[in-house]
């Protein structure tokens, strides 16, 4: 059962999310333990792999290069600096990792050529490899999906109503035609939201309402706290309730069984019971790390210690679906062809001239 046609519609949704809380995490438990492993939690780590400067205006983010904030633009990572990463965060327990571009789009370039050589690298390590670099059309997807990428993150963070007061600079629209995309090229989609926006109750449920309308719905779908960040519009947001957190995921468990529910960004805000109380009411993902892609989480130890109390168990690489394989890519394969081409040729040329001592010239005014 990917959605549960008990709760499609606004008010039965509604009434679920308002049920009394206890009743609400004891239904959503159930329901977990139907699809999923209730001891299991996948420790997913993040990465920004490309920093800051977006051109984005989406009113929570520190990396929208028009607000002022603690966040500078940097460069693309390289390839051999973000395998390094994986590698450690592989040995730290991840068995997935997200990586994270500050772009509105992907653009056909290098940098991207750069990326789909890191889909590949990490892939290789055994790793599930997601990816969230704004949006993307087919082409795009497909080179995606053949080196290798397990997942796509497209967040339509709110309802379609609410969205307007948080981003100008793209529709609702845009977002779902890459989900769309990634969908289309056999990639999992990861898509969630965000809560603690200002938002009503209304626009938590007119999100998933938005995921209850697609064909299939997205395999993951991460629940954040907003991380109200100082500089960006929603700078003074008071922070949520940790209940308000623990209905969320326990609304998204029941109205979507199948679904892996990820307690995402905001959990350096709740404590162990909150968070237990999450995992009981059905999820079973955390970003691990002391870093999210440029605020805090939780230090590494600390969530450790909440495994150990919680008896809980980090889970593994493709549980739920096969490992992708990695194919060459033909742009790549072509730009490394030439590459060695030019090399062969400047070191041809250089034998050439081995030994070739320049005539000496007299300069005469
Ligand atoms: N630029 C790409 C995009 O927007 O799709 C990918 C990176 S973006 C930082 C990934 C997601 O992080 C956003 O869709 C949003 O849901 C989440 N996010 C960003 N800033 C946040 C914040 N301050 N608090 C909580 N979640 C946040
Ligand atoms: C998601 O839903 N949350 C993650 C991941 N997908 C990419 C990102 C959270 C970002 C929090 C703000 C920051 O650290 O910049
Ligand atoms: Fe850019 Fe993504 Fe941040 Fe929006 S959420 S400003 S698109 S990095």
């Amino acid at each position: 059962m990917k959605v549960n046609s008990q709760y499609n519609t606004k008010k039965s949704l509604l009434e679920l999310y308002n049920k009394p809380l206890l009743e609400l995490v004891f239904e959503a438990a159930t329901m977990h333990r139907q699809y999923h492993d209730p001891r299991e939690v996948q420790m997913s780590s993040l990465l920004s792999i490309k920093t800051g400067g977006c051109s984005e205006d989406c009113g929570y983010c520190p990396q929208a290069a028009r607000y002022n904030t603690d966040v500078d633009a940097q460069k693309l990572m390289t390839v051999d600096s973000v395998v390094e990463q994986a590698k450690n965060a592989k040995e730290n327990g991840s068995s997935r990792l997200c990586m994270g571009a500050a772009w509105r789009e992907v653009r056909d370039n290098k940098d991207f050529d750069n990326v789909v050589e890191m889909v590949q690298s990490v892939n290789e390590l055994g790793m599930e490899v997601c990816c969230t670099l704004g949006m993307l059309n087919e082409n795009q997807a497909e080179r995606l999906k053949n080196a290798g990428l397990f997942a796509y993150n497209h967040n339509l963070d709110s309802s379609k109503e609410y969205y307007k007061d948080v981003i100008s600079t793209r529709e609702y629209e845009d977002r779902l035609n890459t989900i769309e995309n990634a969908r289309k090229a056999g990639i999992s989609v990861c898509s969630g939201g965000i809560i603690g926006m200002g938002e009503a109750v209304e626009d938590r449920i007119g999100l998933l309402l938005s995921y209850m309308e697609m064909e299939t719905p997205p395999e993951s779908i991460p629940i954040n706290a907003l991380v109200a960040v100082e500089g960006t519009p929603l700078e003074d947001q008071k922070p949520i309730e940790q209940w308000e957190m623990i209905r969320m995921v326990a609304t998204t468990r029941i109205a979507f069984p199948k679904s892996v529910v990820r307690l995402s960004a905001g959990r350096t805000k709740m404590n162990m019971e909150g968070q237990a109380l999450c995992f009981m009411a059905g999820a079973s993902s955390i970003f691990a790390g002391d870093k999210l892609l440029t605020t805090p989480n939780p230090e590494f130890n600390e969530d450790m210690e909440m495994f150990k109390i919680l008896g809980l168990t980090p889970k593994a690489a493709f549980s739920d679906d096969e490992q992708p394989v990695s194919l060459p890519d033909p742009i790549i394969e072509e730009r490394k062809k030439k590459e060695m081409e030019r090399a062969q040729q400047l070191a041809e040329a250089r034998a050439k001239h081995e030994g070739f001592t320049p005539r000496k010239v007299t300069l005469v005014d």
